[in-house]
């Protein structure tokens, strides 16, 4: 196939293109050059170097991966329902779905965001963005659970997220689409009086993990795109790349293309902190909410906020500039030195590395181009620390290696280009296949990088997989960085689209891996933490069952007295204390499949039922020799009937005691 043919779908204008270097087009079956099976092979019973974990993109999930091998670990549920364990459908996880906007059950899942400590992954928390419904996501790499959503207000397209700070201080996030503020019926085309664009810090708990948003800066009304924080010498500034400074509102694609240049933006968080405890904001009323899984029942609950603070850059001097960067720009990347600040665009042929000292001397001595709603423009060239010259087609994301090499995603011409920072030399490059968006370093957005393998995340696969009908897996390509030259290892399909991707030493993470819930600290109000607390209950017409589950039984497997119109909610709490041993659980004619309950923990099944009869369940999880017989029947009785509420396991339920109704 031919990889140029791609530039057909591209609405970058040709003259641009043409002017450029083209690829080579290699030959699929020669690039990867002598045995590299050696590398990327883990034998079994062995275990990978690194953790991966790829946003599913569309599919608003993470998966993670081991690598070398490409071997795919687990999916992650974050902004969608899932159906393999329940998430979503179970009563503790519902209210994780809870938006200003009602239940919104799924999203679309990009920038992957490891907490860190002094600028290195501590392998704690993962956090992700929403991008269509505004939210960040806190994932415990304990447990690999989503644990914490929090909705970010009055912004759309919160693609700018979220990027985390030195110590884990802040998340930073901008909004993609700008929006009046607050929301009002105006013409679409009084976009430049009405729309505001707003840059959201979302503070974390040091202990804990959990978020909270802390302030908003209240911003022209651009395109927010993507961000880095600095580290080091630049800890305490965020940069952000913004396009469409010419803020049109209508065919993009031409009318947010006509200025040469656009901006990237700089923040002084610090000094927003200082005019934050003088008191220099707006309090905002607004709606959104906060989703927390307690710990200790394992429910999640819904807070609404109601307040936000913003901070307007107009009263706050000294904390956010702007400088020009090339058209259209996609990345914003920091190097591990905190010194270099990549800024590419895609219609442009070249790109720029600003350099941090020289952007604060500009700063320092109001070297300025003018203002734009107040906020100073710093003089281009006196920002820079140079330009990488035509370096390949439409660079898009870039991340270091540690060892003064920058690697950058070519998307228009399918390849990853490896370049020396400081000289602004291009030193290797290499075809991928096809359309990189993003690529991964493990650590390559920290102070300390693992220069080992680099990962490219592809948008097009075609020929590079089996055909599976219209649509074809999206495509991750490791890649060994660890010589001069880089060197193509392995293909492995991904879910979804793989948006963003961060990657961590396996021994950050693999040492605090749950194993199981302890049953002593289930603190779950419908929790039965051994047979002879298993019971059922009737409250009007909700029926509480306290179901527990252990190789090989539920309990109790024998239930009368139900009715139809009643609200059934079956508690199962899996009683086992063993690693890897879920239990599923799955009622005849319930509206959702299944749930999947972890050793130790409780997870609830609210069924309906529509008629009479005997209805059967079980564990869906193959956890036995004897897990088929592992299922039980519930009898339902007309809503008149005077059948008695019994239960049992291992004995006539004719024998039981008739439960009174309450
Ligand atoms: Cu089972």
């Amino acid at each position: 196939m031919k990889k140029r043919s791609y530039i057909q779908y591209l609405s970058v204008p040709f003259a641009v293109l043409a002017t450029l270097a083209s690829c080579q087009n290699k030959d699929v079956k020669t690039v990867v050059e002598g045995n590299v099976t050696d590398q990327v092979y883990v034998a079994p019973g062995e275990y990978d170097e690194f953790y991966a974990f790829l946003s599913g993109g569309f599919s608003g999930q993470i998966t993670a991966y081991g690598l070398p091998s490409g071997r795919l670990l687990k999916e992650i549920p974050v902004f969608s329902v899932y159906p393999e364990n329940g998430y979503g459908y179970s009563e503790e996880t519902k209210a994780m779905f809870n938006t200003s906007y009602g239940v919104i059950p799924w999203d679309d899942s990009h920038h992957i965001e490891l907490s860190q400590t002094d600028g290195e992954f501590d392998g704690r928390w993962l956090f992700v963005n929403g991008n269509n419904t505004p939210r960040i996501a806190r994932i415990d790499l304990t447990t690999f659970e989503t644990v914490e959503i929090l909705e970010i207000p009055d912004v759309a397209g919160l693609h700018c997220a979220p990027f985390v700070t030195e110590n884990s201080e802040y998340l930073v996030s901008g909004t993609r689409f700008s929006l009046p503020i607050p929301q009002k019926d105006v013409p679409i085309s009084s976009y430049k009086e009405n729309f505001t664009g707003l840059i959201n810090y979302v503070s974390v708990d040091a202990k804990t993990g959990e978020m909270d948003l802390a302030f908003q800066i209240s911003m022209p009304g651009f395109n927010y795109d993507l961000a880095r924080n600095g580290k080091g010498k630049s800890h305490g500034w965020s940069f952000l790349t913004t396009y469409n400074s010419e803020q049109a509102h209508t065919l993009l694609e031409v009318n947010a293309s006509q200025k040469d240049k656009d901006l990237m933006a700089i923040i002084n968080w610090k000094k927003a902190e200082e005019y934050l405890k003088q008191g220099k904001f707006t309090e905002r009323t607004t709606s959104y909410f906060h989703n927390l899984i307690d710990e200790k029942t394992g429910i999640a609950a819904s807070q609404e906020m109601k307040t936000t603070r913003i901070i307007d850059p107009k009263e706050c001097p000294g904390m956010v500039y702007f400088i020009p960067v090339p058209k259209s720009p996609h990345g914003c990347d920091v190097d591990p030195s905190g010194e270099y600040i990549v800024g590419n665009g895609k219609l442009s042929a070249d790109m720029s590395i600003y350099s941090f000292d020289k952007l604060m001397a500009a700063i320092e001595s109001n070297d300025f181009a003018g203002d734009i709603d107040g906020i100073p423009v710093i003089n281009y060239e006196s920002g820079l620390h140079g330009i990488l010259t035509k370096p390949g087609l439409g660079p898009l994301h870039t991340e270091f290696d540690g060892k003064g090499f920058a690697y950058t995603t070519f998307f228009i011409s399918s390849e990853v280009v490896k370049w020396n920072v400081e000289k602004l030399e291009v030193v290797d490059r290499q075809s991928t296949f096809y359309s990189p968006g993003h690529l991964v370093i493990p650590g390559g957005e920290t102070k300390k990088p693992f220069g080992k393998y680099l990962v490219a995340m592809n948008k097009i696969t075609k020929d590079r997989y089996l055909p599976t009908g219209p649509e074809l897996a999206h495509s991750a390509q490791l890649f060994d960085i660890s010589g001069d030259k880089m060197k193509l290892l392995l293909d492995f399909p991904t879910k979804g689209e793989p948006h963003y991707a961060q990657a961590i030493p396996a021994s950050k993470i693999q040492p605090n891996c749950k194993k199981f819930y302890k049953i002593e600290e289930n603190k779950h109000p419908y929790v039965a933490k051994g047979e002879g607390q298993a019971k059922v209950e009737r409250k009007g017409n909700e029926v509480h069952v306290y179901m527990t589950a252990i190789r090989s039984h539920l309990a109790p497997d024998n239930i009368e007295g139900v009715k139809v119109g009643d609200k059934v909610y079956f508690h199962v709490t899996n009683l086992e204390q063993d690693w890897d041993v879920p239990h599923g659980f799955a009622m005849q004619g319930a509206a959702t499949a299944e749930i999947l309950i972890m050793p130790g923990q409780t997870r609830t099944l609210l069924w309906e039922p529509g008629s009479v009869g005997i209805y059967a369940y079980y564990c869906t999880d193959f956890c036995s020799a004897l897990h088929q017989e592992m299922s039980g029947y519930m009898r339902v009785s007309a809503q008149d009937s005077n059948v008695p509420l019994r239960w049992s396991l291992g004995e006539n339920i004719e024998d039981k005691v008739e439960i009174p109704e309450s």
